[in-house]
């Protein structure tokens, strides 16, 4: 009861706008391999072709990729220690053969990726998933489903037969993503090399 005789049944008004603890700055992080000039033409040919077939959204062409390892936000304190922890990676350069295109009903992803496992491929995602480990940086340890996202929102359809692009793979990159209205913008932070 209060001195006007009113029963106060609710907190009690103090006027100031609760904001509860500070939230880190995070950055959404992935590392990827990232396409030369001439790859990435292939690829958006490839997914311009797909669209006509399954419909749905065309990925950007600059935002083509095949992801390595995903790590989702990280704390902006911990991205020094994984620019300057991570090392170039010595399994030398190999090529890789994306020939399968494919559709997930999931998430109506249409994708381009490959009809057989690649050993060194699989090599490269496992060393960098061990430096990271080294490093005490978290990342998305669900198994690795190597493939390019050409399509968002998609349909499918019949299975098709693509013509295969070659792409030569000599390094890896850090990738920054920014969600904006239009879709994902990425940065590329740095770039390692795999050394002989
Ligand atoms: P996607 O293209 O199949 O969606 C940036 O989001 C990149 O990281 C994309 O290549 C995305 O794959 C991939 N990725 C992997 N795991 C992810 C996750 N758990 N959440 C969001 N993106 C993820």
């Amino acid at each position: 009861m209060t001195e006007s005789g009113l029963t106060v049944t609710g907190p009690i008004e103090t006027g100031l706008i609760e904001s509860g603890p500070a939230k880190p700055v995070t950055r959404r992080l992935f590392f990827a391999l990232w396409p030369d000039d001439a790859t990435r033409n292939a690829l958006n040919r490839t997914g311009k072709w797909l669209h006509q077939h399954w419909g749905g959204r065309c990925m950007r062409a600059d935002t083509l990729h095949i992801t390595l390892v995903f790590l989702g936000d990280l704390p902006a304190a911990q991205i020094d220690a994984l620019l300057q922890g991570v090392q170039d990676i010595p399994i030398g350069a190999f090529e890789l053969k994306l020939d399968q295109v494919g559709h997930w009903s999931h998430n109506r992803i249409g994708w381009l990726g490959l009809s057989q496992p690649s050993p060194a491929l699989e090599s490269l995602v496992q060393t960098l998933r061990d430096q990271l480990r080294a490093l005490d940086i978290p990342f998305d340890a669900r198994p690795h489903t190597p493939h390019i996202t050409l399509l968002r929102k998609a349909l499918g359809g019949a299975a098709l037969e693509c013509l295969p692009v070659n792409w030569m793979i000599d390094g890896f990159v850090l990738v920054a993503s920014n969600l904006q209205a239009d879709g994902a913008h990425y940065d590329v932070l740095r770039t390692w090399r795999l050394t002989t």
